[in-house]
């Protein structure tokens, strides 16, 4: 395989390429992460947002023992060791979007109409500042105007009361929310009587979630962060850590300090996976910083099931070869069921097919599998590459499948690592925010408190547009996010949510969905992470769950943006005591009043939580139990870990058509922006770009810097083709390979069709869609 760490220069691209019409600069793109800028970086924008001293207690405080958890990503603090400045530029601008002193008041809604904010962007309505007081917009008004609490907890009681049934309600959830919020929210939507509790999980790690559950029999990653460190080949598959998990480079050049390999695979060279620099040691910030991926095999996008499943064939073959040195075959047989089946599909698998899938050469494909005959110990990481795709679980399945072959499952150094999203996106699954919980979960929250939780699965965030859209569903209830710019296929999205009688969001911060409405909106402003909680004259804490299962206090220390700012505990509490009234099973003001009694019974409801109270306060937390990590005990139908036959997919790019992928800039968190600069893909001053082979630009007849519109082609059922479009983007050469283009999300979600959904997850495809470019009149 050949260093492609320089792959920039390799590519013959001009150093610095400037559009002259309007302000997208396009420089070089960076073949290294964080360093020296990164640090300057984050200093900034905390003090633009809130000034020198409130950045200094700010950040002082981000991910220490008693501290507050990032809101950035879902990366665990490395146990034993929290430094001084555990964080990253991205968590600080998480931070710095949270923490910041500018405010949008009733006055700010006053002057502005609900339709001439619509036409703003997301970056502008996100840097207005903190939501101050709970708002309203009535039926037919133009304006929101200010409403008490317990009015807008009594409209939220009357409207879900007046439903035919209580599955005609939506109760969405981002995955900042706490596990104490979280808990008590899908309490009080069950004991309402419904499972309808679609979250941002169904948009990113669900594939995940689906592949795990059925292979090795939960969820969860199986590695910590230890493990990483210590593992021999580390796989990362459809990530970009440089950007979206930064704090996880630390971790990976630890590994390598201690001899691990880095493998890469990605359509695109992500500046972090070609090299970084620790902005928090010496080393990091003189010099060219390491290079964190030892082999960089540039994939076609949806190439991924074809990669694993030659390499699965490759090991079987080498196995015949040499027999008893590359599978683990006492894993094998005391562990797994199904290995014949797959070991025989696996043999089938077609190598020329796999060339023309992946884009890789024959000798890449073979010195890959190599690496993973001469490791010992193996982790395949991986994110939304691998989930928003079509055949996004059977892509992890067949990961899965050869992590199985050699037994890395349940040993030190070896493992699953599906590297999660939002903060707390772990944990609120752990707490019950699913549409699917299983039966043991119900019965203890129903033996706990009481209750009857309904049994008939409910909607995930697709079928919630569909129930919306079609008007079987008209109450949605957002706890944080930002629903209408996260989802897919934005018209069909927009007017699903205009059908609703009433559109509810919990929010820290102005965004689209507060502006796409049902007849009638509430805006309920809640503290963030970041904000000092006091409930009944006490401090409350709340607790998170990492990406690697562990459990851990986060207490904010900020002064909250208005006293009228509530948690999100005490507005799910006061919804549900408008909704119940006084007598309830349920002792929701006891539960607002001392968040540990919401932890009490957790303990009660949810294994894995026995004595939290007390454990949760040692100085790191506590982990999760794991089954397959801790014991090799996998508790799927056969009782062990299954090897999977998954049919054989990937992506090929129709003639004349591009595939596209919707992808992160460095300067946004999801549909929050932060800039407009994507600084490691050389990208400043705007959004609106599509990154694009140079060969491509040439044979589709185009030049750099050309406008285009961007339509999207949807085959229906039917056979007839349905068009999207999404207009203006400027043509950027880029080293992507041909015919698989990128652009951001949420600019690109109007493209996206709600139908184009993984097969058994439901999400949507967000990394192939595909699409024609119409030239700018
Ligand atoms: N700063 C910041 N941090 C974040 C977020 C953020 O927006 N900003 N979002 C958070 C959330 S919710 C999530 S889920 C994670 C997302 O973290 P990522 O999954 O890293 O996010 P994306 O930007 O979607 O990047 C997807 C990566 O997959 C690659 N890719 C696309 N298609 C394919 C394919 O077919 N095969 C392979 N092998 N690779 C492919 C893309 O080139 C890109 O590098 O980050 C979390 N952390
Ligand atoms: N095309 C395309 N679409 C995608 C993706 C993609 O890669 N491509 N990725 C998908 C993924 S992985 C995800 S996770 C989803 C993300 O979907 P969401 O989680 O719905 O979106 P966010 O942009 O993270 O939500 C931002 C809003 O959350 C609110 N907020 C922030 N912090 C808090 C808090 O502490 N409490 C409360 N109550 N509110 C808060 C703020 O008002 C802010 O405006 O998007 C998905 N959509
Ligand atoms: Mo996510």
């Amino acid at each position: 395989m050949t260093d492609t760490t320089d792959r920039p220069e390799a590519t013959g691209r001009p150093d610095r390429f400037a559009f002259d019409e309007d302000d997208v600069v396009v420089t070089h793109e960076k073949s290294y992460a964080a360093g020296v800028p990164a640090v300057l970086v984050s200093l900034r924008r905390g003090v633009e947002q809130m000034g020198p001293v409130r950045t200094a207690r700010t950040f002082f405080r981000l991910n220490q023992r008693h501290g507050f958890d990032c809101p950035g990503c879902a990366w665990p603090e490395t146990p034993g060791h929290r430094k001084h400045a555990e964080f990253c530029e991205n968590g600080a601008k998480a931070v710095a979007e949270e923490a910041t002193t500018r405010t949008v008041t009733p006055e700010f809604f006053a002057q502005h109409s609900v339709a001439e904010l619509l036409g703003r962007t997301e970056f502008w309505l996100g840097q207005q500042g903190r939501l101050t007081h709970p708002m309203v917009l009535l039926p037919g008004a133009t304006h929101y105007e200010p409403i008490g609490w317990d009015a807008a907890f009594a409209l939220i009681a009357g409207e879900l009361r007046a439903l035919g049934s209580p599955d005609e309600a939506v109760f969405y959830t981002s995955g900042r929310t706490s596990n104490e919020a979280a808990f008590v929210y899908q309490l009080m939507i069950r004991a309402f009587g419904t499972n309808n509790l679609p979250d941002c999980s169904n948009m990113c790690h669900e594939s995940s979630g689906s592949a795990l559950v059925e292979t090795i029999g939960i969820g969860k990653g199986s590695v910590s962060v230890p493990d990483l460190e210590n593992a021999d080949l580390i796989v990362i598959a459809g990530q970009n850590p440089g950007t979206n998990h930064p704090r996880m480079l630390s971790t990976l050049e630890k590994a390598k300090a201690n001899g691990a390999r880095v493998i890469a695979i990605n359509p695109l060279p992500e500046a972090g996976l070609l090299r970084f620099k620790d902005p928090q040691k010496v080393h990091g910030v003189v010099g060219d910083g390491v290079a964190i991926a030892d082999e960089f095999l540039q994939i076609r996008i949806g190439g991924d099931q074809a990669l694993f499943q030659g390499l699965g064939r490759l090991l079987l073959e080498a196995e015949d070869a040499a027999p008893g040195t590359v599978l683990d075959r006492e894993f094998i047989d005391r562990h797994t069921a199904g290995f014949e089946e797959c070991a025989a599909h696996l043999r089938r698998v077609d190598l020329g097919t796999v060339v023309a899938a992946t884009g890789l050469t024959l000798e890449q494909i073979r010195a890959t599998a190599d690496a993973l005959i001469g490791s010992e110990k193996t982790i395949i990481c991986w994110a939304m590459g691998l989930t928003q795709q079509t055949h996004g679980v059977a892509t992890i399945q067949d990961a899965v499948n050869l992590l199985l072959l050699q037994g890395m499952i349940g040993k030190p150094g070896a493992g699953v690592c599906p590297v999660r999203g939002h903060s707390n996106v772990q944990g609120d699954r752990t707490m019950g925010i699913w549409e699917k919980m299983p039966e043991a979960f119900l019965a203890a929250l129903d033996a706990e408190f009481g209750i009857r939780s309904p049994r008939t699965h409910g909607l995930d965030a697709v079928d919630s547009i569909r129930a919306m859209r079609d008007g079987t569903a008209s109450v949605f209830v957002g706890m944080g996010g930002n629903f209408v710019s996260a989802t897919p296929d934005t018209e069909t999205t927009e007017a699903a949510l205009r059908h609703c009688a009433l559109t509810v969001q919990v929010s820290t911060k102005l965004n689209r969905s507060h502006l796409v409405t049902g007849r009638a909106a509430l805006i309920l402003p809640s503290l963030g992470r970041t904000d000092k909680d006091v409930q009944n004259g006490r401090k409350q804490q709340v607790t998170v769950e990492d990406s690697m299962s562990m459990v851990h206090l986060s207490r904010g220390g900020l002064t909250p943006a208005s006293e009228q700012l509530r948690s999100e505990v005490s507005i799910v509490c006061g919804i549900a005591q408008a909704l119940f009234g006084p007598g309830h099973a349920v002792p929701w003001a006891a539960f607002t009043a001392d968040y540990d009694r919401i932890r009490d019974s957790i303990a009660r409801v949810i294994p894995g939580f026995a004595d939290f109270n007390r454990r949760v306060r040692g100085p790191d937390g506590f982990g999760l139990p794991h089954p397959p990590r801790d014991e090799r005990r996998f508790d799927t139908e056969t009782g062990k870990a299954n090897f999977t036959v998954n049919e054989l997919s990937w992506v090929p790019v129709p003639a004349g058509r591009l595939i596209l992928q919707t992808m992160r800039s460095h300067d946004q968190y999801n549909t929050t922006i932060y800039g407009l600069d994507d600084r490691y893909r050389g990208v400043k001053g705007g959004r609106r770009v599509l990154f694009i082979n140079e060969f491509d630009i040439t044979a589709l007849g185009y030049a750099a810097g050309d406008r285009v519109d961007l339509v999207s082609e949807w085959q229906t059922p039917d056979g007839s083709v349905e068009e999207r479009r999404a207009e203006d983007f400027r043509l950027v050469p880029y080293p992507t390979p041909q015919g698989n283009v990128a652009a951001y999300y949420p600019e690109t979600n109007p493209l996206i069709p709600l139908d184009h959904v993984a097969k058994k997850s439901n999400t949507p495809v967000s990394k192939a869609v595909t699409i024609r470019l119409e030239r700018r009149g």
